[in-house]
């Protein structure tokens, strides 16, 4: 028990002033929620006046937000804590040093998708940032993914290093990671049950002390600062190690000439008692910031946090990177499928055109980052084929990493228009109502190609229309006469 550090916050009292670096999708709510609460006094949001993003500090001292999309009751919290003069958004980081603690919620993208390296380049700006100004009694909690062994290692240091002061001794540390899902952030920071991890016992209490007049229906996990890392990579590892064994399933279905669904249902059938089987859904691919990336963090965490040697199968990679490489095949494989029913109908993939409905990388939302859709657009141009892509909830202006050349329409007849192939990548309600019909007279040739990623559709309706029809797992379906 380090009594100094525990001294140092019996002496400061209570929690009362909470900075928080970062007025991103995590910062803004985590901000005004500890602001809302009466056990606090002021909260200080930081936010860099960057020419991208300092726009940011007026709208939000003017009570709103800055953040796309519907987010239940946070514009009118936002307002109502400004209003109180209980949150104040600045750039003056020299305000840290009012604080009792400082939170950091500060992405964690990968510099490059291909190599996998996350550039943590903001993270270490905002935690030079807050080391300059820290007070001893202060807690700083990181909140951003992180690779396990970055609060007891990189931050630690640079906190250190910029302050003066020790870790543990002068001031408290911890990990507490975000666990909100745009469009229900507020909601999930009430809800969700809240892992705190400190460099010590005295830093998860005083963590705790920090989260728990947020947490409605939540409970506080505590735990060690690495262990809450490994938590945070590992539930979205966890995650999609299940899409990973549903798409295997998936693929071998098709190998059987059985239906997924059929097995899947019958799986899932297994409940109650500890021996429910939590079997997912396949598809065409998993996107996203966060399954992409949460597992390579852990595989790096195991080894920097090498506190012994990794024993594990000889020769035999990690299940989880497996994982991400059967997920990371699904694209491929729907072009297998496309490449598969051109075929059939003597067309070849080059110079074939392609409708790809859904550039999102989830059903019904406008979310695009590392979209599977788009090593699907990449392959298929590549092959030649003429690919133009349709998605009535992505906004073309603002999608990230459209690739060169391509198009994202809200247009969806002049996608279909002449094409010989179309292919579902996102499970959108619009694909779900589309009529075979139609798309066969938009098509304009006698046998089509559909190929569905998200089990939209009917394929019994879509064959009857002369469509060659390939689904993702319909093993049962996929090897269908085609009509004359
Ligand atoms: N996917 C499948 N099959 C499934 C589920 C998802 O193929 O059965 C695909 C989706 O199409 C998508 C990708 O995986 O391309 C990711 O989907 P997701 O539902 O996991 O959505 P994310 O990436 O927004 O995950 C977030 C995570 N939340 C946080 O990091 C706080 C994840 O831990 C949550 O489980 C998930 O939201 C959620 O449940 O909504």
């Amino acid at each position: 028990m380090n009594d100094k550090l525990q001294q140092l916050f019996n002496e400061r009292g209570p929690i009362k002033t909470i900075g928080v670096i970062g007025m991103g999708y995590v910062g803004i709510p985590a901000a005004v929620l500890f602001a809302d609460a009466p056990e606090f006094d002021l909260v200080y949001g930081f936010q860099r006046d960057s020419p991208s993003s300092g726009y940011k500090i007026n709208m939000l001292n003017s009570g709103e937000s800055p953040l796309k999309g519907e987010e239940p009751g946070l514009e009118d919290l936002i307002a109502t804590v400004v209003g109180e003069k209980k949150f104040e958004c600045t750039a003056d980081f020299s305000k840290v040093a009012e604080c009792d603690a400082v939170t950091l919620a500060i992405q964690t993208p990968f510099e490059n998708p291909k190599d996998l390296i996350p550039d943590f380049t903001p993270l270490i700006d905002g935690i030079r940032n807050v080391g300059r100004y820290l007070t001893p009694g202060s807690l700083v909690v990181l909140e951003s993914t992180i690779t396990p062994g970055t609060t007891t290692g990189m931050a630690r240091d640079i906190l250190e290093e910029e302050s003066g002061l020790v870790a543990g001794e002068d001031f408290g540390l911890a990990h507490a990671p975000e666990r909100v899902m745009v469009g229900r952030l507020l909601k999930n920071i009430r809800e969700h049950d809240r892992i705190v991890g400190g460099i010590d016992d005295v830093s998860t209490r005083r963590a705790c002390e920090l989260y728990g007049p947020v947490l409605t229906k939540g409970i506080l996990i505590p735990m060690s600062a690495t262990a809450a890392e490994v938590t945070k990579t590992a539930e979205n590892t966890f995650r999609d190690l299940q899409i990973a064994a549903v798409n295997e399933l998936a693929l071998y279905c098709e190998a059987m000439g059985i239906n997924v669904y059929d097995v899947r249902t019958g799986v899932d059938s297994l409940k109650g008692e500890g021996i429910t089987r939590a079997i997912l859904w396949p598809g065409a691919g998993v996107g996203g910031h966060c399954l992409t990336k949460d597992t390579y963090h852990l595989e790096r965490g195991v080894s920097v946090v090498a506190a012994e040697p990794l024993d594990y199968p000889e020769g035999r990679e990690s299940l989880f990177v497996l994982a991400r490489g059967i997920n990371d095949f699904m694209p491929a494989h729907m072009l297998h499928l496309a490449e598969s029913a051109l075929r059939q109908i003597g067309k070849p993939i080059a110079g074939a055109k392609i409708a790809l409905l859904g550039w999102a990388f989830l059903n019904d939302s406008d979310d695009a980052r590392n979209t599977p859709a788009e090593p699907f657009y990449r392959t298929a141009r590549a092959a030649g084929a003429e690919v133009r892509i349709h998605d009535p909830w992505v906004d073309p202006e603002t999608a990230p990493d459209v690739p060169e050349g391509a198009d994202i329409t809200h247009d969806l007849e002049a996608v279909l228009s002449g094409a010989d192939a179309v292919v579902i990548f996102a499970g959108h309600k619009e694909y779900r109502a589309l009529v075979p019909a139609a798309v066969k007279a938009l098509c304009g040739c006698s046998h089509p190609v559909l190929v569905d990623g998200r089990n939209v559709a009917d394929p019994d309706a879509w064959i009857a229309e002369g469509f060659v029809y390939k689904g993702i797992g319909r093993g049962d379906k996929n090897r269908h006469p085609v009509g004359e």
